[in-house]
């Protein structure tokens, strides 16, 4: 007997997860390739002000008028992943051990980065898959040594909050091998008429693992097989799918990510003509499957002449959210959501103004100090997962993790409480700091109502 597929509504929308902002946020340098981390590794941060700043970005968008959730931040220090290198001990001594051996080691097993949750996962939503579910593979993040810690929390957290299996699946992160490295919703693109209609997903790769070596500065952190892998289980079909380099200028640029250089919303793509290894050939790709699909694309492509690639690394102008905006706020249309450094760079400020002046869907260009967080590459997509659902399947998701103006403000207070506002390597190490972020972590779970989203045990010290 086969399954009766339901009709889904057209009326799905987009919700946002973005990523809470860890206590332990800080400038480790970690991030080969990932030009801003480089820059400021070894200065001290500020985690208060950046999980501030993460939370008045959402404010603006509630007041915007589109829904927001958040996914919350990951154990850190994590002291389970030290001990089982073999450090012994009670948790605080387990700290101190491993950073009187390697203070390195120690930065990488407590780095904030699950703040960036368009790596956290890919998403394809109801209309694209073959069993009319949502479908979340978590990234495994197998290119960066302390972002691929990340992905068994990040299952973990997912499937707490999405727990329907009528509605949802939560896939295992792909194997742990060079072949499948994963980042996730970063090099993954979506058009469609609307959010609720049947979609193209763009899948960007910056390197083929079984294809000939390539002459890259910097990793290209996403595989070919890794997201064909992903389409694979997401059960896309070939005309919802198309897969296509990243190009190798791009990377040694700095565009350690698809996202650094491009965003989509419905019909529209926003790129720089440097994003992609032959630009004219994803276009003729896109539109031919897009008719096929009943749609139009719009390609709106900056021309390095009038933005250099180099202003587009250093002020993130593709790594805004483009969100569409309800019209019972707005005339409709679309909105760019972006960080205060496309305003202050001349180019990308013109380019913005242009496009806004243009013959497009984009109406609205709101800009946000998220200056903590830029610091080490990530900016207003990074710190977004995008997740379109229709209305049952929101009805579904664990509602302690969906925002409004109260919860907001209680976040905000819970951050003022429990983080400090500086942060060195040299505090990474401390046992009265590893104490202040469970204690904190603890309160979030009574927050978002996820009392069992942790694992950790504490032990006296
Ligand atoms: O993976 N930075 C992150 C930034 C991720 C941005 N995300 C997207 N483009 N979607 C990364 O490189 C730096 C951490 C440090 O150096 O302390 C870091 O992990």
């Amino acid at each position: 007997m086969s399954a009766v597929i339901p009709d889904l509504p057209l009326t799905a929308a987009e919700l946002n997860f973005d990523g809470l902002v860890g206590p332990s946020h800080n400038y480790a340098g970690l991030s080969h390739g990932n030009i801003a981390s480089a820059k400021h590794g070894g200065q001290a941060a500020n985690p208060r002000a950046a999980a501030l700043q993460g939370l008045a970005k959402m404010r603006r968008l509630l007041d915007l008028g589109l829904p927001q959730a958040i996914l919350p931040p990951q154990e850190r220090p994590y002291v389970r992943g030290l001990r089982a290198l073999g450090f012994g001990g009670s948790d605080g001594q387990v700290l101190e051990n491993a950073f009187a051996q390697s203070p390195a080691l120690v930065a990488n097993y407590s780095s904030a980065s699950s703040m960036w949750t368009a790596n956290a996962a890919t998403v394809t939503p109801a209309a694209d898959s073959a069993d009319r579910r949502v479908h979340f593979t978590p990234a495994n993040l197998t290119a960066m040594p302390h972002r691929a810690l990340e992905d068994q929390q990040t299952r973990r957290a997912l499937s707490m909050i999405f727990k329907d299996d009528t509605h949802f699946v939560v896939h295992a992160p792909l194997a742990h091998t060079p072949l499948l490295g994963d980042e996730g919703a970063a090099n993954h693109n979506r058009l469609c008429a609307a959010h609720g209609t049947s979609g193209l997903e763009v899948f960007v790769y910056g390197r083929d693992a079984l294809g000939p070596k390539t002459d890259l500065k910097f990793p290209g952190r996403q595989t070919l097989q890794a997201s064909e892998a992903v389409a694979r289980l997401h059960g896309l079909k070939d005309a919802n799918t198309v897969f296509h380099p990243q190009s190798p200028t791009a990377i040694n640029a700095g565009a350690f990510h698809n996202d650094v250089v491009c965003v989509s919303n419905e019909t529209v793509l926003f790129f720089h003509e440097a994003a992609f290894d032959d630009p004219a050939v994803l276009e003729k790709r896109i539109k031919t499957k897009a008719a096929a699909l009943g749609f139009a694309p719009q390609f709106i492509m900056a021309r390095a002449d009038d933005v250099p690639l180099t202003d587009v690394i250093s002020s993130y102008l593709f790594n805004s959210q483009l969100v569409t905006l309800p019209k019972k706020l707005s005339q409709g249309g679309m909105a760019l959501i972006l960080p205060t450094q496309v305003e202050e760079t001349p180019s990308t400020k013109a380019f913005v103004d242009q496009t806004l002046a243009g013959d497009n869907p984009i109406t609205e260009a709101h800009y946000l100090d998220l200056r903590q967080s830029m610091s080490n590459g990530g900016g207003p997509a990074c710190l977004r997962l995008r997740v379109v659902l229709n209305a049952a399947q929101r009805a579904a998701v664990h509602p302690g993790v969906i925002m409004d103006a109260a919860k907001l403000s209680a976040l905000e207070g819970w951050v003022k409480t429990h983080y400090r506002d500086r942060l060195t390597r040299a505090d990474l190490g401390d046992r009265q700091f590893l104490d202040e972020t469970r204690t904190a972590l603890e309160a979030l779970t009574q927050l978002l109502d996820l009392p069992n989203l942790y694992d950790f045990q504490r032990t006296e010290s």
